[in-house]
Formats: C-alpha cells, sequence, structure tokens
C-alpha cells in the first residue's frame, strides 16, 4: 500500500473541528462540561492523527531500505512534556492556538495540564530525551528502550524546609502519546536454574516469569520528517489471577503474582550518582534488557532472516551500566537459542554493542554481589564466567601483573564478591565513550586504566549536547523571534547559523533588544514563583542560577556559603553599591541522601533569614523552587543572568544544563569540569567566569594531604560564614542543626569548598562589576547565545552516527 499523503493543513476552523469532535466521540465530553485536561487530550487526538502517518511512513521507509537501526537502551528517558515537542516539530503550533481561540480556549492554559513525565532523574535520563529528539531530527531510525515506570521522579514538597518526597501520578489522566502493543510482549525470567539437558545443551529454567509488553510514543524529529519510536515496558503476570485460590477465599494470594509483576515497573530509582543496590533495581534492569534485546532480535530475524548480520544491522547503546546485562543476555540468545559456538557469539556481541560512561565517582559503579546475582540470573552468571575467562587470558597474554588482572576481571575480589557492571559493559563493547573530553582523558587515568591499555582503541569522546528545538526555540520563543529579525530563520535549520548573532555583539540597539528579551523572561520567572512561592523579586536584579540534582559534588553548599559571606557584609556595609541579587536554587535530593537533604533545609533556611532582613531589603534574596523538573527548567533557564557549574574539578562528567543555560544567553561562573573546558574554548575567556583548583590540582592536593582546617582559618570570610551556621543563625530552632555539616568541613571537606572559597568569592565580585556595566554583559550574553551552537545535540548524535554506530 502506498504511503497515504500527509494531510493537506487545515484552516483553524476545520482544525477546530476536528477537535471538537474528538472531543464529544473520543473523549465523550461536549464543549460546555469539558474541563481543560478534556481540551488537552481532544487536542493532542486530533493532531496525533498527523504523527501516526508519518511514523508509518518512517517504519515503512526504513524497513524497504534494509537500514540499520539505532537501539539506545536506557532507564531513564526524562521527557517531561510532549505537546509542545510534537507540536513544534510538526509546525502546527500556531495553527493549534488559533483553533483553539476560536473555541475560547487558551492553548497555553490546556497545555500546563500535561502532566511532566519524569521518567529519569536528571542529566543522564534528559539526555537520552534530547538524543530520541536529535535521532528523529536528523532522520536516522531508532527506537528508545526502557520502563513505563507507573510513577517516575518523585514530586517534591518543601514543608517547614525540608525535602518531603511524594508519588507522581503522571498517568492519572490517561497519556495520550502512548499506543499498548499487546502483540509485542515477551517473557522474562527470573532465578530457577541451569544446567545441561540430555544433549548437552545448556537450559535455563527460571523459577519465575513476567510478561514484557510494549508501549509505544511515537518521538517526532524536526519538520516531521521522521517520527521513531520511544518504545517502555510494561509488566503483567502470566497469571493474573488464581482463581482456585481466589475462589477457596484466599483473595490476596491469588493476586501475589500480580503484584510481584507490577512491582517491577512501580517506581524509578530516586538514586543519582549513588546507585541504591536493591535487588528490585536489578530485577528492572534484566526485565528490561531481557525485554529490549528478545525485540531486536526478533526483529533482525524478521527482517533479515540471519543472526549473524545483526551488526550489520543493529547498533546497540547502553546508557551506562544500568542496561549492561544485555551483553550477557544478548549472548545466551546467541547461545541457548540460535545455537552459535560461543566466539562466533561474542564476536557478534562486541560489534552490536556500545557503552556510554557517566560518572567517574568510584561509589557509583554499579556493581552486584554475586550470590545475588547468582540467584536471581544463574544462566547469566555462567555466561559472565566464560567471558571473564577469555578476557582474562588475553590480558595475561599482555601484562601478568596482579594489579592489572585484578583491575580487569569483571569480578571484584575484594571484600565479598561483586560482578562489576562497568567492565562487564566495557568488554562486550568495541566503544566506550565519555561524556565531555576532560571526562574521557580521566576515564582512560581511573576507572579503565587496566581495560584502556588491553583495549587501547575502544575509549573515545562524545561531548554531551542538548537538543536547541526544546531548549531555545520552544522555551524561549522571544529569543528566537529577534534572532530571525537580526539574521533571518536560517538558523532553525542549520544551527550554525546562529553564530551570526554575534555580529551584533556591540551593537548597542541590539544589545537593548537582547536585555529586553531576557528582561521579559525574567518577569515571566518572578510572576511564576509570585505565583506558586508567593515570593517577590526584582526582575531587574542579577538572576544567579543554581539548578541541578543536589549533591555534595556539585556544590549547592559552595554557592550558599558565599551568599552567606555576602550577606554579612551587605549588613556590615548597606551603604556600599550592592549590585541587588536573587540566588536561585532548584533541584531534587535523593530520598536516602541525608546530607543533601540537610543542604536543602539549610537553603531554605538562609532563604527565611535573609529575604526578611530590612537591612538588607532587595539587595540579596534566596529563593529555593519546589520540585524542579524539565518543565520549570523550562521557565527559569531563559531567565537567567548567570549560571552555577561550581562542581569540584574532576567530579562532573560533563553537565548539560550549562550548555542551556549558556545558549539561552546566562554567562556562567565554573569550574575547568567536564563540559565547562569546552564551553570555554567556544565562548571565549572573556566571556566566560573560571576559578579555583583544576582537576589535576585537585588530585595533587588529595595526594599530599589536604587540610581543610588550615584553608579555612586562613580565610576570615570563609571562618564567619562557618560560624554564623554552626552557631545556629539559621537555626534558632534547633541550633546545632548543623553542627556535623561543619564539623565535617574543618575535618574531612572532601568536595573541596575550602580550598575554592576565596576564589569563588572573588570571582563572584567580578560578575557584580561585570554586571554595573550593562552594555558588555549584553555583549557578552550574545556572544555565549552565538556560540554555543556547538553543543547542540545533532552535533552530538551525528558524531555516535558515524564514528560509533556507523549509519551516516
Ligand atoms: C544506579 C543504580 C541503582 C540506582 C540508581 C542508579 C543511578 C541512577 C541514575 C546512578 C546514576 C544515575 C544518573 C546519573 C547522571 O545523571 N549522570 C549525569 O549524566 C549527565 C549526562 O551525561 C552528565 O552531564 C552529568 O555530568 C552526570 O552527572
Amino acid at each position: 500500500m502506498a504511503a497515504p499523503n500527509p494531510p493537506a493543513l487545515d484552516n483553524p476552523e476545520v482544525l477546530a473541528e476536528k477537535i471538537v469532535d474528538a472531543l464529544i466521540y473520543r473523549i465523550g465530553k461536549d464543549q460546555k462540561t469539558a474541563r481543560p485536561h478534556d481540551w488537552l487530550a481532544a487536542t493532542v487526538l486530533a493532531i496525533r492523527d498527523r504523527i501516526i502517518d508519518k511514523w508509518f511512513a518512517s517504519t515503512r521507509a526504513a524497513h524497504k531500505a534494509g537500514a540499520k537501526r539505532v537501539y539506545y537502551l536506557s532507564l531513564e528517558f526524562l521527557i517531561g512534556r510532549l505537546l509542545r515537542d510534537a507540536f513544534s516539530n510538526m509546525g502546527v503550533m500556531e495553527e493549534v492556538r488559533s483553533a483553539l481561540q476560536t473555541l475560547e480556549v487558551d492553548l497555553e492554559i490546556i497545555r500546563e495540564q500535561e502532566p511532566d513525565a519524569a521518567l529519569g532523574n536528571g542529566g543522564l535520563g534528559r539526555l537520552a530525551a534530547c538524543f530520541m529528539e536529535s535521532l528523529a531530527s536528523l532522520e536516522i531510525p531508532a527506537y528508545g528502550y526502557g520502563i513505563r515506570y507507573l510513577n517516575g521522579m518523585f514530586r517534591q514538597r518543601i514543608d517547614d524546609g525540608w525535602q518531603v518526597e511524594l508519588p507522581e501520578n503522571w498517568l492519572d489522566h490517561g497519556n495520550p502519546w502512548e499506543f499498548e502493543r499487546r502483540e509485542s510482549s515477551y517473557k522474562v525470567g527470573f532465578g530457577g536454574e541451569a544446567a545441561a539437558d540430555e544433549t548437552g545443551m545448556i537450559k535455563w529454567v527460571p523459577a519465575e516469569q513476567v510478561i514484557a509488553t510494549a508501549f509505544d510514543t511515537p518521538v517526532v524529529g524536526w519538520r516531521g520528517k521522521r517520527v521513531n519510536t520511544l518504545r517502555l515496558w510494561s509488566a503483567y503476570p502470566i497469571d493474573p489471577i488464581r482463581l482456585d485460590a481466589f475462589n477457596a477465599g484466599d483473595h490476596i494470594g491469588a493476586l501475589v503474582a500480580k503484584n510481584r509483576s507490577e512491582a517491577l515497573i512501580r517506581v524509578l530509582y530516586p538514586a543519582d550518582s549513588s546507585p541504591a543496590g536493591q535487588e528490585l533495581r536489578l530485577r528492572q534492569e534484566y526485565f528490561f534488557s531481557s525485554a529490549s534485546i528478545q525485540d531486536i532480535v526478533r526483529r533482525h530475524i524478521q527482517y533479515f532472516g540471519d543472526i549473524k548480520t545483526l551488526p550489520d544491522k543493529a547498533a546497540i547503546q547502553l546508557n551506562d551500566t544500568h542496561p549492561a546485562i544485555s551483553v550477557a543476555e544478548l549472548m545466551r540468545l546467541l547461545i541457548d537459542i540460535h545455537n552459535l559456538p560461543f566466539a562466533e557469539a561474542w564476536d557478534i556481541t562486541v560489534k552490536t554493542f556500545g557503552y556510554t560512561n557517566h560518572t567517574l565517582l568510584p561509589e557509583a559503579l554499579e556493581s552486584w554481589s554475586l550470590p545475588l546475582f547468582e540467584r536471581l540470573l544463574p544462566r547469566h552468571m555462567q555466561i559472565i564466567y566464560a567471558i571473564n575467562a577469555k578476557i582474562l587470558r588475553e590480558a595475561r597474554a599482555k601484562n601478568d601483573s596482579d594489579e592489572f588482572i585484578r583491575s580487569i576481571s569483571l569480578i571484584d575480589e575484594n571484600g565479598e564478591r561483586r560482578v562489576r557492571m562497568a567492565n562487564l559493559a566495557f568488554v562486550g563493547s568495541h566503544s566506550i565513550n565519555g561524556v565531555a573530553a576532560l571526562h574521557t582523558d580521566l576515564m582512560k587515568e581511573t576507572v579503565f586504566h587496566g581495560l584502556h591499555q588491553l583495549y587501547p582503541n575502544r575509549i573515545n569522546n562524545k561531548t554531551n549536547g542538548i537538543t536547541q528545538r526544546r531548549w531555545l526555540f520552544q522555551s524561549n520563543p522571544d529569543l528566537v523571534n529577534l534572532a530571525k529579525e537580526a539574521i533571518g530563520d536560517g538558523f532553525m535549520d542549520d544551527f550554525s547559523k546562529i553564530a551570526e548573532l554575534g555580529k551584533f555583539a556591540k551593537d548597542k540597539a541590539f544589545q537593548e533588544k537582547f536585555s529586553a528579551v531576557k528582561l521579559k523572561n525574567k518577569i515571566r520567572l518572578a510572576e511564576h514563583l509570585r505565583r506558586t512561592m508567593g515570593v517577590k523579586l526584582d526582575p531587574h536584579s542579577l538572576f544567579d542560577v543554581q539548578i541541578k540534582r543536589i549533591h555534595e559534588y556539585k556544590r549547592q553548599l559552595l554557592n550558599l556559603l558565599e551568599t552567606i559571606a555576602l550577606y554579612d557584609q551587605i549588613r556590615s556595609h548597606p551603604e556600599k553599591n550592592w549590585v541587588p541579587q536573587v540566588k536561585i536554587f532548584a533541584g531534587k535530593a535523593a530520598s536516602s541522601y541525608t546530607r543533601a537533604k540537610q543542604i536543602i533545609k539549610l537553603t531554605n533556611d538562609v532563604a527565611r533569614r535573609v529575604n526578611f532582613d530590612p537591612v538588607v531589603g532587595d539587595l540579596l534574596k534566596v529563593v529555593f523552587v519546589p520540585n524542579y523538573n524539565v518543565s520549570q527548567a523550562e521557565i527559569i533557564i531563559p531567565a537567567a543572568d548567570l549560571s552555577e557549574q561550581i562542581s569540584t574539578a574532576g567530579m562532573e562528567a560533563s553537565g548539560t544544563g550549562n550548555m542551556k543555560l549558556a545558549m539561552n544567553g546566562a554567562l556562567t561562573i565554573g569550574t575547568l569540569d567536564g563540559a565547562n573546558v569546552e564551553i570555554k574554548d567556544n565562548v571565549g575567556d572573556d566571556n566566560i567566569f573560571i576559578f579555583g583548583k583544576t582537576a589535576s590540582e585537585v588530585l595533587e592536593l588529595r595526594q599530599n594531604g589536604y587540610n581543610p582546617r588550615e584553608l579555612i582559618e586562613n580565610s576570615a570570610e570563609l571562618t564567619q560564614a562557618l560560624n554564623s551556621v554552626a552557631s545556629g543563625v539559621f537555626a534558632h530552632d534547633d541550633p546545632n542543626r548543623y553542627s556535623d555539616l561543619v564539623h565535617d568541613l574543618y575535618n574531612s571537606d572532601y568536595f573541596m569548598l575550602a580550598a575554592d572559597f576565596d576564589d569563588y568569592c572573588d570571582t563572584q565580585r567580578k560578575v557584580d562589576n561585570q554586571w554595573l556595566d550593562k552594555s558588555a554583559w549584553t555583549e557578552k550574553a550574545i556572544i555565549n547565545s552565538a556560540n554555543m551552537s556547538w553543543f547542540s545535540s545533532d552535533r552530538t548524535i551525528s558524531e555516535y552516527a558515524k564514528d560509533i554506530w556507523r549509519v551516516i
């Protein structure tokens, strides 16, 4: 059957009719009784039909061409709201807006009814979402594979300054973007035994099985050229109810299987950069890996007939180690089901997989205790031993030292024996990449030192990127209009052309317009915060933002201590020419991360004191915005003047918020960490504020015995700030609340706040001075926006496609 012609663009009246039709016949409401979320559903359904046409056409085209497909396996996809993404990429945003206007419905109001699909923690999950959008925009046939969590990332509420976690029920009103595909269902086993049968073939007989069923969401590329699939797995029991038990009166026991399978997909693990080692997490990892690999193999056989050609037609990318068990799962299918010899199966596996590493923090490297692994996945354990034997043979031939062999082994023998997922992912992949240049260099020297010696050609860098469609075009329309006015709209399709804005950096009239856009975005944010939090902010003050997961290595505490020092100074000298500023913080702490939660509480304690101090007035405000998520980011980022990227050098793999903020014209204050280094190279040394120890200086300090106490005592400002925190100035109700926190800074300060504090404060005062020269500031902001196109995820994905996946 020929592909139908794309539906003609409707005029607003025709589209309005379609929306009303959907409202009445598919939602079952009339115009009088419809509530905003009914209008939302009806509008999505009316446009969705067009997307589906493109979707099928894309799938057919890839099939016809016998194209190689990219499979992105990720336990997280932080996609946020989909309406604006889909409508804007389909090019129907304005058309829909006017259609709804004829019905007296406000698109912005119904847009806000859409819940955020928060199926991710932070950077890694959002990166997966940006990548999916870029893959579709670059017209690369690709599938994202993940889990359809019933509750994604928790909703954060702040009670008396403390974080409280609440479940986020994003599916409560249904999800008009997804399609359940019952026909795409696979059995996934757990436990039981793996032993040779009478023919000598290994047979795994699992003790328990669940069914994984696909839910597909279309991912619309720019200008609707291609629509890819995000396939998320849900779990069903094989026997939803044991009728015999139920009829015998055991109503709970009858439903055990249903509850067990549902537990698999119930929640996203709310950890970031430090794994929570529960059995359920390993079950989730295997559940989605197994379903995805079975689906990929099934599709390959169906289309191409021969499993041996898999690496020519499929590239599977592992988003960190969370799906690393896929390596053993593919081996199992090739050996046990497709009867390939081990060596051939291994060759296919290594050619098919690529692995992306997102962290160097040793405590964040995933490993599973051997007894747990063996009990849950006995056949995979055997396969991992076999892989390990092969790899260690190769290693010994190269270097027989114990230290080298220990570093290569898939089994960690220090203390309780554990399976190292990073080593499994590494040896099972032909490409291992870091996510920023510095991070990739450090990978070679630290976590993968031994493996890099054994396989010197495998590690490569792919500096992260972000999609400018969501993070600029959709979230900052006024800046886009200004850019169009100045340089035409060529940058919408060829984003490198945004560099032409640089020509206007010194143009006073353009500067005025640029800062007027920024001011408008700040007014919008101030209004949003007034409505949601009741705070009053002066949009003319400097908006200094640190928005990201709360983690000690990201050093929100450094920012806060500088804020306290500034507060002290303003109080001592209120007559000075201070720059009025707002310190905006937002982010979630992992629920089990006590210190991170304490930092949130301290932020709120400081805010309460500073914001109501009449001496300070509007000179300094501190705001902790609750429930940071993708939608909040879309409002905060375009309104930021200053972007805080102040991690301890060597610890932030890349960062991507740094890119979003700079692209929207915020200046960065940051350490030489992660992608900050490359942002500096692109925007130029004069247009970024760099401070602090470098990664190698941090290492040296650590090796030579770091002494924070001495550093603190040599800094009058830091001493005073810590004294006020320790003595309960911000916590009258519980003066000892922060004693341990201050004690730890004096005695260990693992993240080296003391080493960077003075330099950071000096640099903040340089920022203030720069702000006072409005024209020079705006010039720098324009240069930032103009020079950030390299950080488009289109560039990142093109590099993956050429160097790793070989699909272009
Ligand atoms: C692992 C095991 C068990 C439970 C949870 C986890 C877990 C979950 C999420 C471990 C880590 C994460 C998330 C890590 C993350 O977001 N890393 C960030 O990735 C970004 C994209 O590459 C980088 O820009 C950031 O620098 C990096 O911190």
